[in-house]
């Protein structure tokens, strides 16, 4: 998943990590101090060195240093502190260079336009002007902002389960999105994990365009034990999902999930038929399926749908096949609607909920 924009990310990290090291005149390993009193190989701590503790003795306590009327650091670690701080001061010279080779990067990975201006703006943010915490390296400092920058653009993510069990039940949840990109596959996912999670489960089996359709979700529900409402080929999608929600009301069933047909080279059906169905079936959310590797055209379509019939939360799916990334770190800052899944495999497990804090330990890995 996204190894080409992670061994770029990688390489991004090490070039603003190296300008940062150049400007301030110190070797670039991580981890090494490079302020010039601190002796080679010892911690930045700024309590050690001058503060004239003997070798052997433990770490100095706070009754040690200097008597001051708080219970900060003594008066000679404090200017020690500040000393140590202002070696490492970054400024917009110092990062300019890296900074362009990190919107190229992430340009290349088919990240918006918007979305990129957005995370080099706030690496930029996170590093001019930044004072090195003490103990933290320049690989530190680096990876924190990069990783603050891709966080802020990925947005929360959506808690499904949490949705679920604050809402009146049935919940009721329409797929929608282009063709082939999964949806009928998602909803069977969905199915899975809600069923592990306890939930019970209803299918709509609503792309009644293509018999096979038909038969294709009928298989996932049979092979997943869960129950499914099918009409006939040709049947109104509305009228399916209607008796969907009927079955699940009298069942008390705790979820609906809907299938729909993809319709995108068509607009005004696809709307007409939408919409009808948004009024039959009144979904409590609105899911917008689309495949990862659609890069950019991904995200132009997920707002197009948005404007159009209105999403609540994206799913991604194929992101086990796409190299760059782009469309998962580009759609909800874009959208501004959540991730929700990303679908990472052809099997029932593959799907994982987005978790914005394991997406970007997946890109950028260890701190
Ligand atoms: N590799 C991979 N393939 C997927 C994923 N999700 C769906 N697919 C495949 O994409 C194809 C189209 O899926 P389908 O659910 O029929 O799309 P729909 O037309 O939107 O309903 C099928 O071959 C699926 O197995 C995924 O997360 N990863
Ligand atoms: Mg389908």
């Amino acid at each position: 998943m996204f190894s080409g924009l992670k061994e770029k990310l990688k390489a991004a990290r090490e070039r603003l990590g190296s300008s940062i090291q150049a400007a301030v005149g110190a070797p670039a390993a991580p981890g090494e101090g490079n302020v010039p009193p601190v002796p080679a190989g010892r911690p930045a701590t700024g309590r050690d060195a001058d503060t004239a503790a003997p070798a052997a003795s433990p770490a100095p306590s706070p009754a040690a240093a200097p008597a001051t009327p708080s219970s900060g650091p003594g008066f000679v670690d404090r200017v020690r502190v500040l000393i140590t701080e202002r070696e490492l001061i970054v400024s917009e010279k110092n990062i300019a260079d890296a900074l362009s080779e990190l919107e190229m990067t992430l340009l290349e990975s088919d990240v918006a336009l918007p979305v990129t201006d957005a995370i080099i703006a706030h690496v930029r943010a996170g590093l001019v002007g930044r004072h090195r915490k003490i103990g933290e390296s320049v690989d530190d400092l680096v990876f924190e902002a990069l990783k603050n920058a891709l966080l802020d653009v990925l947005g929360k993510g959506f808690d499904l389960k949490g949705y679920i069990d604050t809402h009146e039940r049935p919940v009721r949840i329409l797929f929608t999105g282009v063709n082939g990109t999964g949806k009928t596959t998602t909803v069977a996912k969905i199915g899975a994990y809600l069923k592990k999670q306890g939930y019970s489960v209803v299918i709509g089996a609503g792309d009644t365009y293509r018999a096979g359709a038909i038969e294709q979700i009928g298989v996932h529900a049979e092979r997943l034990g869960i129950k499914i409402i099918q009409h006939q080929e040709g049947a109104d999608p509305s009228a399916v999902l209607f008796d969907t929600v009927q079955y699940a009301q009298s069942h008390k069933i705790d979820v609906v999930l809907a299938d729909t047909a993809g319709r995108f080279h068509n607009k005004s059906n696809l709307m007409n038929q939408l919409d009808k169905i948004r009024r039959v079936m009144k979904p409590d959310l609105i899911v917008y399926v689309d495949e990862a590797v659609a890069g950019n055209d991904a995200v132009t379509r997920a707002a197009e749908f948005d404007r159009t019939v209105g999403a609540d939360a994206v799913v991604l799916t194929k992101a086990d096949m796409d190299s760059r990334g782009g469309a998962a770190i580009s759609i909800a800052h874009t959208i501004g609607k959540p991730l929700m899944f990303l679908g990472v495999g052809q099997s029932y497990e593959d799907i994982m909920p987005f978790d914005p804090e394991q997406v970007v330990s997946e890109l950028l890995g260890e701190a």
